[in-house]
């Protein structure tokens, strides 16, 4: 099989009927962001199934905009927790949380690729879109302060990254929900996240099951409250997307709502920049401060536009490289903090290159993007279509014959010909 076979070979082997697993057993659900990166997968070889996997992860939208994390589709045993856990009352039953909102640009990146006769799907979902990001802005920024808040880490997708240490050590350890973890039993406990971190995220969950998942109760009473960079910059380049597609499907109101939120959003997320660390921080909302951990999540305001510090975010990378570590380590690895394989706490992922290098692109450093681009392949070329990769010997490590990573593949494959 070449290389694009077995990618795409991944992606059929995972679909489960117009939506795709990110991995068999360890994740036996749909995810929000793994299916936007996976649609565009799809997308380079099956348009029809590209947007049936955005209209499944829309089936589980709530009435108030929410795009849930996780959408359960068919039961499994293989994960925990399921939706007994959040006990939440809808069909198909979801968690009740987001994560990064990339799906406007999936939507966007679909119907450039398809032309007209994608128009219809496009328009079809352009108003869920719109009730999203207006969900962003009433549920996660009431005082629209031009950032949106993240009240669990799983919403970042960055679950267990050292930027959340601190925050976290506010949530008590104590849960209602007795703890049963089964990722321990697909993958090596040394690469997941930590039993203490698994017993705060889960009292988070109780917490919000019992604020009935009131987004305004669950925003007063998280004593977890940070501006994630990442998800914030995700955020912005989602809304230029969704501008795009304004344009197209939607009225003058919508679009002049849509630039203002962009106006804004552009400069309040540069005031993310720590010049002491030369690169974009999160915020801690409770604590006040700027989160002093330098993340892949700081490279991520080049994907929104932002390009005033291209050069001494790209200086950084190319350092990295030259030390002979694989791009982009999603932790520094000067850090104390970093573990490089330890799932966010140093490995590098895929889907987070393609980002960055697509912001170093945009930004005119096509020498610094083709370097992460190409390190991204070599790393699936080498180690396999794993969940994440050890930036110091480049293995494989977490799931194996994973979704995104494949569809990844797909894409840089396009750009290089291969
Ligand atoms: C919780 C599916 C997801 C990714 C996240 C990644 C991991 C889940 C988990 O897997 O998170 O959402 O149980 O560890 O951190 O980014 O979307 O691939």
């Amino acid at each position: 099989m070449s290389r694009t076979e077995q990618a795409r070979a991944i992606l059929a082997a995972n679909d489960r009927g117009g939506y795709t697993v990110p991995t068999d057993r360890l994740y036996p659900f749909q995810w929000n962001w793994d299916s936007a990166f996976v649609a565009m997968g799809w997308a380079t070889f099956d348009a029809d199934r590209a947007w049936r996997e955005l209209e499944r992860l829309l089936e589980g939208q709530w009435d108030d905009g929410l795009v849930p994390q996780i959408v359960f589709h068919a039961p499994s045993d293989d994960y925990f927790p399921g939706p007994d856990v959040w006990g939440i009352q809808r069909m198909p039953p979801t968690s009740g949380i987001p994560q990064p909102p990339v799906l406007a640009s999936a939507v966007r990146f679909l119907l450039e690729r398809q032309g007209e006769a994608g128009a219809e799907r496009a328009r079809a979902v352009y108003p869920k879109l719109v009730l999203n990001h207006r969900w962003w802005e009433e549920a996660r920024d009431p005082q629209r302060s031009g950032l949106v808040a993240t009240l669990h880490p799983w919403e970042t997708g960055m679950d267990n990254s050292p930027a959340w240490d601190i925050a976290l050590e506010r949530v008590p350890a104590e849960t209602r929900t007795e703890i049963r973890r089964r990722d321990t039993g697909h993958v090596d406990a040394a690469f997941r996240p930590r039993g203490i971190e698994y017993q705060r995220f889960i009292h988070l969950v109780d917490l919000f099951r019992e604020a009935g998942w009131d987004a305004q109760r669950m925003f007063a009473q998280s004593p977890f409250k940070v501006a994630d960079v990442g998800t914030n910059a995700i955020l912005l380049r989602a809304e230029r997307d969704l501008l795009a597609l304004a344009e197209r499907f939607g009225s003058a109101a919508e679009c002049a709502a849509i630039a203002a939120r962009i106006a804004h959003k552009t400069v309040v997320l540069s005031g993310l920049w720590d010049e002491a660390l030369r690169h974009y921080l999160s915020r801690d909302l409770i604590g006040g401060t700027l989160i002093p951990v330098r993340t892949s999540a700081g490279f991520l305001p080049l994907f929104a536009g932002l390009h005033e510090h291209a050069g001494a975010l790209a200086a950084r990378l190319n350092g990295w490289a030259s030390r002979g570590l694989a791009l982009v380590p999603s932790t520094d690895p000067d850090a104390p903090s970093f573990e490089p394989q330890r799932y966010w706490r140093g490995p590098v992922w895929a889907v987070v290159n393609w980002m960055i290098a697509t912001g170093l692109a945009e930004a005119g450093d096509p020498q610094t993007a083709a370097l992460v681009r190409s390190e991204t392949r070599r790393l699936i070329g080498q180690a396999g279509f794993s969940e994440y990769f050890n930036p110091v010997d480049g293995a494989g490590i977490g799931g194996g014959a994973f979704s995104w990573t494949a569809a990844i593949d797909l894409l840089l494959g396009e750009d290089q010909g291969a």
